[in-house]
Formats: C-alpha cells, sequence, structure tokens
C-alpha cells in the first residue's frame, strides 16, 4: 500500500449532514441499514465514494429508488455510486459479523457468546466495517441510532447521544432510540448492546445543565465502579473551572469492557473503557492502578471539547487532540494529587517511552508526514511529546494567557475539525503574540540536545552561561533546524541557597527564577552581581522535552539534590548523579559520583521532613530502558548488572538496620486507605524492602512472606509477592499458587500474575514465559492478556528478553505472526518491542535482525505490522 501524505490533504467532495442507522443485533450477524443525507462540494466535480470494509452488501437504493447494478462498484475498500446530487438521500443496508471479529474494531463482541456483549470501536477507521461512510473526521453529522434486539440476551442497549424513546416488539425483541444533536466524525460513534449492570448518580454542571451520569459494567464487576464514577465527578468540576467547559449532554455513559485494544475511548456520550483503566478497589487494584483509573476518566471526559466539540481535520492533526488532552489530564491529577510527583511520572514516562521512538527506526514528528496504518501513530511521540509542546505553549502564556488563548480556541473552533495551525493561532492571537515559531516542534523529529555551559568571573561577579542546541539527523530530516526551547533556570550558591537573579537585558530581575528562550543554535546570558561561583539549576519542572548535557560536577548534582526546593528538579538532579555513577562503575573511574549519590541520598533517608513519597522517588535510579538510551552500543545484561550494583552501594550506606528499622516502622502503619499519605507510605516501603533485599534477602523475603499473608492491599500484595519472587524462588512457590488460585475469576489480577513473573530478570525468563503460555488462563485473543505475558516479557524485561542466543526473539517473531492473524492492531504494538534492535551489541543485533527478517519475509502481514516491521528494517 502507498503512504497516505499530510500534503495531499483535500477537503471532502461529498459531505453527509444526517445519518440514520438501524442495528438489527445479533451475536453472529447484525443488519445495519444506514441512511445518509449527502452534501456535494459545488467546487469539486468527485463521483460519490465511500469507505466500507468486510461488509456484505444487502440492498442500496438512491434518493428511494434501488439501485441497479450498473450504477454502483466496489472498489479498493469503498464503494463508487453514480447518479448521487447535492441533497440525495442514500440508504444502504449490510450485514457484519461481531463473533467473528477479532480485531476488536467495529462491532464485535466482549467475551463469551453466551453471556458477551455487543460493543464497537470505530476510532479510526472503524466505522467502515460497520457501514459504507465517508469515513475522515472532516466529515460531521448528526446521528440518529435505532438499536433493535431480543430483550432477553439484550436488556441494555446503549448508544451516544440522547435517549430518544424505546418499547417492545414482537417476538420478544425491543429497541431504543438516541439522537445526537452535536454533529460529530464517524469516528465518535458508539454503541453498546447485552447484560450489563449500572451504577448512576445525578450531576448538575456549572451552567445549569442536569445530567445522568451512568457507569455500565458485567455484574460481577460492578461493585468496582465507585472509584470512576468519584472520579468523574471530578473532572467534571475541574473541567469547568480550569477552562470554563460544560458537559453537552443530558445522559453520559462509561462502559467497562475486557476486551479493548487500548486504554479507553471517548466516544460521545458513550465512554467506552478498557476494565483496567475503570475499575478499582482495594483488594484487586493498586495505588498506581487508582492514579491510573483517576488520570483515563478524565483524560477521556476531557475530550468531550478537546476532540469531540473540536476535532481534528485529519489524523496528521492527531496530537491536536491528544497532545492537549494529555496535558489537560496531566494537570488534573497533579491538582488531585502532588504536582512534583506528577511531574516525575510524566517526565519518567518520556524518557522511557517516547525518547526511545525518537531515536530510532519509528521516529516520526508529533504531526507526521506521512503513514500507512494510522493506528500505528497513537504513539508516545503524538501523545506524550505532544503534551510537552502544549506544555511548552501554556507556559509561554502563563496561566491566564493560556486560558484566554483556550477560550479563543474553543469558541473559534466549536463544531469545526480543526488543525495545529488553528490552535496555535488562537493561542497566540488572544495574546497578542506570534506561536509560529513553536510550529517546528511539531514537524521536526528527533530529541534534541540542549547543551550548557557556565563560566563564572569572580572579578566581575559575573555568571556567563551558554546555551546551545543540536538535534541529530534522523527520520528523513538530515538537517534539523533550531528550536524555541524555553529554558527555567535558577542559580544556588555553594551554601545551597537560591541566589538572586539579575539578567542582562532582562526587565524583570531579582527573582531567583528565569525563563530563557534559546531560539537559536547557541547563545550566551550574562548574569550579574553574582556574588560566589554558582550552581545552576536548569530546565526546572522540565520546562523543554530536550536532553540536558551539562559537564556538572559530582557535588554540584549533590547540591541540587539535597537543596532544590523544586522537588522535580531535585528528583532530576539525583537522577543525573545515578547515572553519573552508573558511568563511573562501567568505566572503572574514580567512583566520587556514587559517593555522592549515596551520602545524599543517605542524608535525606533521615531527613524527617521529606515526602515518603518523594524519597521513594529519590532511592529510584533511572531504569534500564533509560541507561541504554545513552549507550552507544548496548548490552542489557550489562546495564542490568551496572544498575543493581549501584543500588547495592546505595544500600550498604544506608546500612541494613536503618533499613529494617525504616521497614518495620512503615510495615507497622500499613491500611487499606486511600489516601495520600498511606499510598506514600505503600510506595516507600516498597522501596525500603527492595533495598533490604539487596543485603538481606532472607530477612526480606522473611518480611515479605509476612506482609503477603496480612496484606490489607493490592499494592502491599503484589509488592511482597514481587520481592519473593526475586529473590526466593523457592519461598515464592506457595504464594504465587495462591495467589492463581485466590484471583482466578478475575481477569485484571491473574494480569498482574503474569506480568510479575513475565518480568524476573535473567536467562531463566524464557522458559518460565512458555510455561506461563501453558496455563489455562493464557490466551492471545485478550489483549490485556497478550499484553502482561508477552508484552511485559519484551517491553519490561531487558535481560529476558535481550538472550544472546536470541531464543527471546524467536519466540516473540512466532507470537506475532499468531496474534497478527487475530487482531492486527496488537500486534503491530506489541512489535515495536524490538525497537532498539540496531544499537544491540553484536550478536543480539544479528539475532534480532535475523528474527525481523524472518518476519518481513512473511506474505500475509497485516497492513498494521507489515509498517512497523518495515520501518525497523529502513
Ligand atoms: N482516542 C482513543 C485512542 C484510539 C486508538 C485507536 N487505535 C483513546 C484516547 O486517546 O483517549
Ligand atoms: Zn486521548
Amino acid at each position: 500500500t502507498l503512504p497516505i501524505r499530510l500534503a495531499d490533504y483535500r477537503a471532502p467532495a461529498w459531505r453527509v449532514e444526517r445519518v440514520e442507522l438501524d442495528f438489527e443485533l445479533g451475536i453472529d450477524a447484525t443488519e445495519v441499514a444506514a441512511k445518509l443525507l449527502l452534501r456535494r462540494d459545488p467546487a469539486q466535480d468527485e463521483p460519490l465514494r465511500l469507505e466500507g470494509e468486510q461488509l456484505e452488501l444487502l440492498s442500496i437504493a438512491l434518493d428511494g429508488q434501488p439501485l441497479p447494478a450498473t450504477a454502483w462498484r466496489l472498489i479498493e475498500g469503498g464503494l463508487e455510486v453514480d447518479g448521487a446530487r447535492d441533497g440525495s438521500v442514500l440508504e444502504t443496508r449490510v450485514r457484519v459479523h461481531p463473533a467473528a471479529n477479532t480485531a476488536l474494531e467495529g462491532l464485535y463482541l466482549s467475551g463469551p457468546r453466551e453471556s458477551g456483549f455487543l460493543l464497537t470501536q470505530c476510532e479510526a477507521q472503524g466505522f467502515r466495517h460497520i457501514t459504507w461512510f465517508p469515513d475522515r473526521p472532516d466529515v460531521q453529522s448528526t446521528y440518529t441510532v435505532t438499536l433493535r434486539a431480543d430483550r432477553a440476551r439484550f436488556p441494555v442497549l446503549l448508544a451516544g447521544g440522547n435517549p430518544d424513546g424505546a418499547g417492545e416488539l414482537e417476538g420478544g425483541r425491543h429497541w431504543a432510540r438516541f439522537v445526537d444533536p452535536h454533529p460529530k466524525p464517524s469516528y465518535l460513534f458508539a454503541l453498546v448492546a447485552g447484560r450489563l449492570e449500572k451504577i448512576e448518580r445525578d450531576y448538575r454542571t456549572a451552567d445549569g445543565r442536569n445530567v445522568q451520569l451512568k457507569i455500565w459494567a458485567e455484574a460481577d464487576a460492578i461493585d468496582r465502579c465507585h472509584y470512576a464514577m468519584d472520579a468523574l465527578e471530578r473532572s467534571m468540576r475541574w473541567d469547568e473551572q480550569a477552562y470554563g467547559r460544560n458537559y453537552d449532554l443530558d445522559v453520559f455513559h462509561v462502559v467497562a469492557t475486557h476486551d479493548f485494544n487500548m486504554g479507553a475511548m471517548e466516544n460521545k456520550g458513550l465512554n467506552i473503557f478498557n476494565a483496567k483503566c475503570l475499575l478499582a478497589d482495594p483488594d484487586s487494584s493498586t495505588d498506581d492502578e487508582y492514579r491510573r483509573v483517576e488520570a483515563v476518566i478524565a483524560h477521556e471526559y476531557f475530550h468531550n471539547w478537546s476532540g469531540n466539540r473540536v476535532t481534528c481535520r485529519d489524523w496528521f492533526q492527531l496530537s491536536l487532540k491528544e497532545g492537549f488532552t494529555v496535558f489537560r489530564e496531566q494537570s488534573f491529577s497533579a491538582d488531585m494529587n502532588s504536582a512534583p510527583l506528577k511531574r516525575i511520572e510524566d517526565v519518567s514516562l518520556l524518557r522511557r517511552a517516547q525518547f526511545p521512538e525518537d531515536a530510532g527506526p519509528l521516529a516520526h514528528p508529533v504531526r507526521p508526514a506521512e503513514y500507512r496504518e494510522i493506528n500505528n501513530f497513537y504513539t508516545a511521540t503524538v501523545y506524550e511529546k505532544g503534551a510537552e509542546l502544549v506544555r511548552m505553549l501554556a507556559g509561554k502564556l502563563g496561566a491566564a494567557g493560556f486560558r484566554r488563548g483556550t477560550d479563543l480556541y474553543f469558541a473559534r473552533n466549536d463544531g469545526r475539525a480543526a488543525t495545529i495551525e488553528d490552535f496555535l493561532d488562537a493561542l497566540g492571537e488572544a495574546n497578542g503574540i506570534d506561536l509560529t515559531p513553536y510550529l517546528a516542534w511539531y514537524g521536526q523529529a528527533g530529541t534534541p540536545r540542549l547543551r550548557a555551559h557556565g563560566e563564572y568571573d569572580a572579578a566581575r561577579r559575573e555568571y556567563a552561561l551558554t546555551l546551545s542546541q543540536h538535534t541529530p539527523p534522523g527520520a528523513g530530516q538530515p538537517h534539523k533546524q533550531a528550536l524555541p526551547i524555553p529554558v527555567k533556570l535558577a542559580l544556588f550558591g555553594a551554601d545551597g541557597r537560591l541566589l538572586p537573579l539579575h539578567l542582562d537585558g532582562q526587565t524583570s530581575t531579582g527573582g531567583t527564577e528565569a525563563v530563557v528562550v534559546l531560539d537559536r543554535i547557541e547563545q550566551r546570558y550574562v548574569f550579574r552581581d553574582v556574588a560566589t561561583r554558582p550552581v545552576p539549576s536548569l530546565l526546572r519542572g522540565y520546562s523543554a522535552p530536550v536532553i540536558l548535557e551539562c559537564d556538572y560536577a559530582p557535588d554540584e548534582l549533590a547540591l541540587l539534590l539535597t537543596h532544590d526546593p523544586d522537588g522535580f528538579n531535585r528528583w532530576e538532579a539525583g537522577q543525573q548523579l545515578a547515572v553519573r555513577a552508573c558511568d563511573a562503575l562501567r568505566d572503572g573511574t574514580p567512583p566520587q559520583a556514587v559517593a555522592a549519590w549515596c551520602d545524599a541520598l543517605a542524608a535525606l533517608f533521615d531527613d524527617a521532613g521529606l515526602d515518603a513519597d518523594l524519597l521513594a522517588d529519590l532511592l529510584t535510579p533511572p531504569g534500564e530502558i533509560e541507561l541504554a538510551e545513552r549507550e552507544s552500543v548496548v548490552d542489557p545484561t550489562r546495564i542490568h548488572m551496572l544498575r543493581q550494583q549501584l543500588l547495592q552501594h546505595l544500600a550498604v550506606r544506608i546500612g541494613i538496620d536503618k533499613l529494617d528499622a525504616r521497614y518495620r516502622a512503615l510495615a507497622a502503619q500499613s491500611t487499606a486507605a486511600l489516601d495520600a499519605a498511606s499510598q506514600a507510605n505503600r510506595r516507600l516501603k516498597q522501596r525500603v524492602l527492595q533495598l533490604l533485599a539487596l543485603l538481606d534477602p532472607a530477612r526480606a523475603c522473611s518480611h515479605a512472606t509476612v506482609q503477603y499473608r496480612h496484606a490489607p492491599s493490592m499494592t502491599d500484595r503484589l509488592g511482597a509477592l514481587t520481592v519473593l519472587a526475586r529473590h526466593d524462588t523457592a519461598r515464592s512457590a506457595e504464594p504465587l499458587a495462591h495467589y492463581r488460585a485466590h484471583y482466578a475469576n478475575d481477569p485484571l489480577a491473574l494480569d498482574k500474575w503474569f506480568a510479575l513473573q513475565a518480568q524476573l530478570p535473567g536467562e531463566g525468563a524464557l522458559a518460565r514465559v512458555q510455561a506461563l503460555e501453558a496455563d489455562p488462563a493464557f490466551t492471545l485473543k485478550n489483549p490485556n492478556r497478550a499484553r502482561a505475558l508477552l508484552g511485559t516479557f519484551a517491553s519490561g524485561n531487558p535481560t529476558g528478553f535481550h538472550r544472546v542466543d536470541g531464543a527471546g526473539y524467536r519466540l516473540y517473531a512466532e507470537r506475532l505472526l499468531a496474534l497478527d492473524a487475530l487482531n492486527p492492531q496488537i500486534a503491530a504494538r506489541l512489535a515495536t518491542a524490538f525497537n532498539g534492535w540496531q544499537r544491540l551489541e553484536p550478536r543480539r543485533r544479528e539475532a534480532a535482525h535475523a528474527s525481523l527478517t524472518a518476519l518481513a519475509a512473511h506474505d500475509k502481514l497485516s497492513r498494521n505490522l507489515a509498517e512497523i516491521v518495515g520501518n525497523m528494517l529502513k
């Protein structure tokens, strides 16, 4: 297939003003009747073409007359119809097969055929699996949807929009109708039908609309929806206050399914969630999962404005809704929880997921220039880097200015399919600022390197900071341009105190924090009246998504780690210092950084004023994937060992007695409570137990055994199990078996059991994964299960996956092939685990190359998997 290019965009020649859909629902076969009111662009002379895939056409009529076979024809991926005029009404009737749909795109069955329910997933191009339609986001229509089905088998019938009648039909059947008055693109269409329970709550919007909030799940899960309901209400209030956005229908439905390709979907008025991102209760969800539920509920809800009311002109603009919505979700979570911790979490994710993407063969700009399969572009770059770009804009405009900008953006583009330019225009215009220089960030792939070099002139009491930028070539862009990089900074004196800033050429001086924007290759900034040689704290709060290269001495980083009041930058200094410590261990150079890192953390360990959760994060050095990003030749085993060595040094430095005492103290306070302090306690307790296990595995495992047995929460239970499984295989067998039996009927808890074992490091992982594949609960058909075992193995277990003999790659490639036949989206997503293979040391690189080449040679690969594997080998 040929790539689709942004440069080739053309407005639709035909639009659909109104859609009426009629569903005769059945598990094996569903019939869909569609009636489209067509509008023609008088400036274009294109025939009417509609997209459709795997549809069995039953009938077709134009303006009330059945169409003769000569007046329509099937073309590649679609249907062409002669004789349509502006105002024509096209009626089609098709049959689709939900139970046979294993790709989980379009209309499909969730769960067993006897008891499962029907649902849809349309973004990006699933609607064409339901009916013939101009399936593109710039075609917006009002929808009237009528569902008909057997009442006993499908007691609940839902579609997006407001309810507009329901009733009985002959033969035990019934019907329900929904009208959505807000014109929407087809990707936001949704329906759900089956046996579901609900919880509800009334909500009154700030602008006075009464809304019924309803969360639906299968009977065994409905009791676990209350937390999501609370989170939904918090999200709605927050969006009213932070962005002035009110909900706009009379009902808001949220539905949970165990069979879903991603986290959740923002269908208008009918959000559908992967159960993993919706269900929560203390017995089966970890603290991290609670926060994730809150964040995803907010994210999908926020899309009602950033995505639905203002949608994307074409899929190249995906980050217009995703980057912005991730940013909104991040701000919400920061407000609900701890802002510095949230920032740490987000930046860690960016480094772990987006940096490797941006540095490898899958690199693409936040606004890609071309794609073959759009589902492959729901990436960390579009989402997470996209959110960083919005954060830079928000920082530039300030809180009030950004709000002025988003108000204008929403007002001006309401009901439209917009572009990134529309976004920058509105933000800029509302503030009298030209933001077009930031457009370059959207078009250029690769992570910029920001170099910082400082010189202090004691005689003149001047500090000169030289900043320069460089983005390595890649993604078909040999010459990268300079980007505007906002650098938030502060200077510290040797005593750890902030110095007042007098920056040359800046009007507001004397404060202790400033932002400079580097918008050329290199620039020098001179600070006057600097009493002593300062230590700069740069990119505070991570003010731009770049890699900072600064020649700090270890004691300078230690100073920031100890004194920076900005929680994020304090953590960041610790991360940089840990990286330097790893380098020293690797190169056998004098271990000053090791000592500096360990000493600073040992002191912070005793600091009663430090929050437990920040301490837990400070005690965690960068992960193996992040460390690997810095190497030109990657040996995953070596990186694993270096990181373990570093942790060992830290544990020794803190000392066994202190670790043990702290663990006991934290364990004594253990409850199931979900407040911030209790969560922080659990987080620190787990870190401490892990460190203790490095010094005295027997003692740590005794603690873990007791903790597992009496755990009041899933966080404690899983934490204990992880320590046992890592440090005492024999002793972990019984609790692992206990967990397996105890949660036999809880798919989400079982996923964690699979993932925990898939993550155990070392060469034994492969055999373990194979044994787990034989577990009767394992199946490739369920995305969560496949991700839990295979995805975790390949992406979360570097020493296990990257075996020198290549057996990890071979097994994985075989599974990708099997998966591709069932669910191309999941196969393609999991295949990205091979990213970075070119930088592996020669033996592993050879082996990975062989597995990828073998995969690529298959002639029946889906477009999804073929694009990923093809790009990987480019
Ligand atoms: N918009 C959906 C993602 C759809 C993915 C399609 N392959 C969820 C979200 O980002 O909110
Ligand atoms: Zn989204």
